[in-house]
């Protein structure tokens, strides 16, 4: 398969690591002080008050203005929901997921960022037989995002009638690359709360201070409004999650962005695989600098290029810039520590849309079509908890809308 490396190399370069150091020296007042600095704009926007009906509204207007689109018709790729009044209602609908995320998605996972993400019904123990719908990274293309959507809402529907649960992922790298970003991240934040048990984000590389100051979000969250929605931004994405695991009849799976961390021994260079509910996680950072290693390389990671099964590689720096790239032993004692069977990550372009590796149990997934002016055949997972392994890689541009 071909693989497009271009976009990767060196993606944390010094240039991106002084980004970086610049916004936390000149952000990070407006971080310790940014849910006072939120609700004083939203009180001096009068328009909005901060309360449940209101938080209520946003969301559906949000949800309103976002479903007239289709994949032929996108919003304007300048303007945004609401015209004036965009940034009060935005940072409304941050504060409303911010506070959605941390009081009932990660008491389920504290304090370790590994949501459990099961189907069973919590009114009884029947558990109905679920649909996974996976999305790998979507940077900015619209078009994709639509379809995906109004795919997944179809099948929410068909799935209440039918007796069958919805569950849809999206593994992180929302933002960045395509200039419909914003966009994005905001239609997708409307779904996951107006659709709060169905829906689930991650965050990826790309949710992060330096990289997305770097990469275009940031330049265009700050052109079009300020500094301090920026931050808003920055803060929510450290309340992501790193890690999602589904149990299913045969075997469980987890989602993440980047791939398998490591820790090296400095002393023998050997290396030891993370237990997830044991390790002391330091992920809820703006930057990644401040994240433990565990964490970055969750996000960072990849599979070594080109693995040949018959090689026993280890694992080799990144030319990333940051993280390691790993092989079939890593992978195959990670899952074993931690009881998995099957790893969905995104993270790495190929034109195919996707890449299996390791006997088809890590599987990249590229769900963006148009992706810095090359076209892909963008690809989303659907997964039936009755049988995982059934897996199948399916083709955004076959769905409607
Ligand atoms: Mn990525």
């Amino acid at each position: 398969m071909e693989h497009d490396d271009f976009f990767e190399r060196n993606e944390y370069d010094e240039s991106t690591r002084r980004i970086g150091q610049k916004y936390h020296r000149s952000l990070e007042p407006t971080f310790i002080s940014i849910e006072e600095t939120q609700t004083k704009m939203i009180l001096e926007g009068k328009t909005k008050r901060i309360g449940q009906d209101s938080e209520k509204t946003i969301v559906d207007e949000f949800w309103k203005f976002y479903s007239q689109f289709s994949s032929t018709n996108p919003p304007d790729q300048d303007k945004y929901y609401g015209d004036s009044a965009a940034e009060l209602n935005m940072t409304i609908l941050i504060r409303e997921f911010q506070k959605y995320y941390l009081e009932s998605v990660y008491p389920v996972s504290y304090p370790v960022p590994v949501l459990i993400f099961p189907h069973k019904s919590t009114k009884s123990n029947i558990r109905p037989p679920a649909k996974y719908f996976l999305v790998g990274d979507t940077h900015g293309s619209f078009s994709d995002v639509v379809k995906l959507i109004k795919h997944s809402v179809a099948e929410i529907e068909k799935g209440f009638n039918e007796g069958y649960d919805v569950k849809v992922v999206f593994i992180g790298d929302i933002v960045d690359r395509g200039k419909w970003d914003l966009h994005n991240l905001l239609y997708i934040m409307a779904f996951n709360l107006k659709f709060k048990k169905n829906v689930l984000i991650l965050r990826g590389n790309h949710e992060e201070m330096s990289i997305s100051a770097n990469y275009g979000f940031g330049r265009r969250v700050m052109e079009h409004f300020s500094e301090i929605l920026f931050a808003s931004f920055c803060h929510l994405f450290k309340d992501l999650p790193l890690i999602s695991i589904s149990h299913c009849d045969n075997g469980s799976f987890l989602c993440l962005h980047g791939g398998i961390p490591i820790l090296i021994n400095p002393e023998s260079g050997e290396y030891e695989v993370p237990l997830l509910n044991t390790y002391p996680f330091n992920n809820r950072q703006v930057w990644i600098d401040e994240m433990d290693p565990i964490s970055q390389q969750i996000l960072w990671n990849d599979p070594i290029l080109n693995y040949s099964p018959e090689s026993s590689e280890k694992f080799y720096d990144s030319r990333r810039g940051i993280g390691y790239t790993f092989g079939e032993e890593v992978f195959r004692s990670f899952c074993m520590k931690n009881h998995v069977d099957f790893v969905f990550r995104g993270h790495q372009v190929f034109s195919e849309g996707f890449h299996k590796d390791f006997d088809d149990r890590l599987v990249t997934i590229f769900s963006a079509s148009d992706y810095v002016k090359k076209k892909i055949d963008a690809r989303f997972v659907e997964l039936d908890s009755t049988n995982i392994e059934n897996y199948t890689i399916r083709r955004i541009g076959d769905l409607s809308g």
